[in-house]
């Protein structure tokens, strides 16, 4: 007798015929009540209504000259921009991402491990955590191009294989983002709702919607509907401020044609109770870059 291979129950259907809203089915916030943590319980609760929440200063301005010091060493590195973690603007041809900054740098795998970082992500998922992805947005100036509404979690449902909505992203700023520079921008409470997009993926969407999104796009009349219900926040603050928000936060970000760079770090932690199993809706698995398999916590 031959018996099927175990399969995770597909919460968040998505990529088929028609675009399908699924309401959410798991909490935001993870931890038992009370459990003690660096985010006041207050913070949490607006954390768990409106799917994020800011700080002013999450690291100091020495620190965040050290981590621009680092950016700089690796986007100016022939072997990195060489390299297919890097990604490069279509237009300008200079670095737009750069991917697993903590596998390829020691002071970003630092970052990572600080308790001001870690401590909040096993706070908001209840558990130990492990990096998902990394990622530097370089975002120069004078024309670097945005990134379309999207949910993340979208994606890494459909094409990494996270089974539930336990990862939560921190976008830390090592320039400032001014509300001219291409910041973030999140509808408040969005992450309540899962927006399953219409249209297959092709194999290795990856290349091509890391320079931008076609597959996993929400159509315009839910964004109007979204947006509509939501509004729209757009996130400013110092180098050194945070924002941290739940994968399934509809979110982006427009162009930055001021002279002033958006540099930002992304950390995508998920949950080791919520490991990647085969992607929901591609035919392949992206590379371990993009979305990780090496499932260690954070220590
Ligand atoms: O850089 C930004 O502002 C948004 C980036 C984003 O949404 C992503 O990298 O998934
Ligand atoms: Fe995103």
């Amino acid at each position: 007798m031959t018996t099927a291979p175990e399969r995770t129950a597909d919460l968040y259907p998505t990529r088929g015929a028609t675009e399908v809203a699924t309401p959410r089915m798991d909490p935001v916030v993870w931890s038992e009540p009370g459990t003690p943590g660096p985010i006041e319980p207050a913070v949490l609760a607006e954390y768990e209504r409106d799917g994020f929440l800011a700080i002013d200063q999450l690291i100091t301005p020495d620190e965040v000259d050290m981590y621009s010091r680092e950016l700089e060493r690796l986007t100016t590195d022939a072997e990195i921009r060489a390299d297919e973690r890097s990604i490069i603007e279509p237009k300008s041809d200079e670095i737009r991402t750069v991917f697993e900054v903590h596998k390829i740098s020691e002071v970003f795998a630092d970052l990572v491990r600080d308790p001001r970082v870690v401590g909040r992500a096993r706070q908001i998922l209840g558990s130990d955590v492990y990096v998902h992805q990394s990622r530097i947005n370089v975002k120069p100036g004078f024309g670097a191009t945005g990134f379309y509404w999207h949910s993340d979690f979208e994606t890494w449902h459909a094409e990494d294989g996270l089974p539930a909505m336990r990862t939560v992203s921190v976008s830390i700023a090592l320039t400032r983002n001014y509300d001219t520079n291409g910041g973030l921008m999140i509808m408040p409470g969005s992450h309540k709702t899962f927006l399953g997009c219409a249209g297959e993926t092709p194999k290795d969407n990856y290349k091509q919607s890391l320079q931008m999104q076609d597959a996993g796009t929400p159509s315009d009349e839910s964004l109007a509907k979204f947006a509509d219900a939501h509004g729209i926040k757009l996130f400013t603050g110092e180098a050194g401020s945070a924002t941290w928000f739940d994968c399934n936060c509809m979110h982006g970000s427009g162009d930055n044609i001021t002279p002033y760079p958006r540099s930002n770090v992304f950390i995508v932690f998920n949950s080791v109770e919520n490991e990647a199993v085969e992607p929901f809706a591609a035919p392949v698995r992206r590379p371990e870059f993009i979305g990780a398999r090496d499932f260690t916590p954070v220590r």
